[in-house]
């Protein structure tokens, strides 16, 4: 069996059906395989709804099952879960890029082919693999690499590569998508530079980063004008002035020894829709996977559904409304982290920001602060409050994984030892345990990432 034979018998099952729930993950990559997987049932004729869930659980699968549907398709989740989504008896086909725990006829995953699910292909990638098995759907290609991106799949090469690569030339045939290095910080279709600067967290840029005055400052330092009272966005610039700006902080980096900010994260490959409108966030896939993010992990998935589909009014515009509310609050949990700062244990360090991160971003918080966390070498791990419990996220780098570090096997067997359930990539993985366990938790893992990571 191959993946594409795979993906075909999973495609021709679909089609028995004339009706079907999708339920999929609610953060970039779920919603994007949502979409992928809304315009494919669209257009074979088969008549969907959607669920979006934070975590399929035993009680989320009993939902499910209790509003009788004639199929299941579940989408960047559920690989975890396959026993008990078969115990159920329910018609299912799980298309998932997570670690596999059981099996099930219908399981579309990369891991099962030797294709690591971390790396080389998304939830979305798997379930554009599943559309394209269900028609011509290769124009959906671009809201495969959107969820890629914002998995963060593209960060430990500094740009796609295997099955994503691939998905990426099928979009470059098919016109939607083109690829070029430039630089990586975030913003570049809709904000002015000097904010690209100020915010900048990965790199953390010393001396500017959360500092307005520094960033503008540098800029006149080194002779980008601003037009008229306005500053231009990067789109605008000129191809000497971005290279001048890209000299110039490669040369802060080298300055500050290289250390405080990695000079690989700020030049690296991009990803531009070209349906999409000029200096609008769907342009970019980097800013496109954030608005979505923006949307989810505020309970409105459905706006972030609505501009997957193809929405650019009303949908669009909201999704706009509570990307900015999103940018306030991990701005926010970051000064958090700041203040309280990380606990240090023998294999790990974390922080528990209790119910002032809300548990939905508290993943994003950690892999940001990365950035100015000195210790690098240790995963972080952080609690948020969540209802009836407590959720955990962890990252890592890619130095530790090479050293053994495995977070979704060591978050899984931490979080079911104290009754909890969890699980993930070998970089990031997250957990929801019970509000007492929380100490236990901690010395588990601890003791089993000193059992992982060859020091
Ligand atoms: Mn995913």
């Amino acid at each position: 069996m191959t993946l594409q034979s795979s993906a075909e018998q999973c495609a021709a099952y679909i089609k028995k059906h004339t009706s079907a729930l999708v339920v999929s993950h609610i953060d970039a990559d779920g919603l994007t395989s949502a979409a992928i997987m809304g315009k494919a049932l669209g257009r074979a004729g088969v008549e969907y709804k959607t669920r979006f869930v934070k975590q399929l659980d035993q009680k989320s699968l009993t939902e499910i099952a209790d509003l009788n549907p004639e199929l299941v398709i579940f989408t960047d989740l559920g690989s975890g879960m396959l026993e008990a989504i078969s115990s159920l008896k329910l018609n299912a086909v799980i298309s998932d890029h997570h670690q596999p725990k059981g099996t099930h006829e219908y399981h579309l995953n990369p891991h099962l082919f030797g294709i690591n699910g971390a790396t080389e292909i998304s939830g979305s990638g798997i379930t554009y693999f599943l559309a394209s098995a269900m028609g011509d759907n290769e124009d959906l290609a671009s809201l495969a690499i959107v969820g890629a991106v914002g998995d963060l799949q593209h960060v430990k090469h500094g740009q796609l590569v295997g099955t994503n690569r691939s998905i990426l030339e099928e979009g470059v045939r098919k016109g939607v998508l083109c690829y070029e290095k430039d630089l990586l910080l975030f913003g570049k279709q809709t904000r002015p530079i000097f904010k690209l600067l100020q915010y900048s967290s990965d790199p953390y840029l010393p001396g500017i980063t959360g500092s307005e005055d520094a960033s503008i400052e540098f800029l006149k330092r080194i002779g980008i004008r601003q037009h008229g009272e306005k500053w231009r966005r990067w789109i605008d610039l000129e191809p000497s002035e971005k290279q001048q700006i890209v000299s110039a902080l490669i040369q802060l980096c080298l300055n500050s020894g290289g250390h405080a900010c990695d000079i690989q994260r700020l030049v690296g490959e991009v990803y531009t829709l070209l349906p999409e409108r000029e200096g609008t966030e769907v342009r970019d896939a980097s800013e496109y996977s954030t608005l979505l993010n923006a949307t989810a992990r505020y309970d409105h998935a459905d706006i972030g559904l609505g501009v997957c589909m193809g929405d650019r009014g009303r949908s669009f515009e909201e999704a706009c409304t509570l990307l900015n509310d999103h940018r306030k609050n991990l701005v926010e949990g970051l000064t958090l982290v700041k203040e309280i700062g990380l606990v240090k244990m023998e294999n790990l360090q974390y922080f528990d920001s209790g119910n002032k991160i809300r548990e939905t971003i508290v993943g994003i918080v950690a892999g940001m602060c990365s950035s100015f966390v000195n210790n690098k070498e240790f995963p972080i791990i952080a609690f948020a409050d969540a209802d009836g419990g407590v959720k955990v996220s962890s990252r890592g780098n890619y130095d530790l994984v090479r050293k053994g570090l495995n977070l979704g096997a060591a978050i899984g067997e931490a979080a079911k030892a104290v009754g909890g359930t969890g699980g993930g990539h070998d970089i990031a993985a997250g957990a929801f345990i019970p509000r007492e366990a929380k100490e236990e938790f901690l010395r588990v893992l601890d003791r089993v990432i000193g059992g992982q990571v060859r020091r």
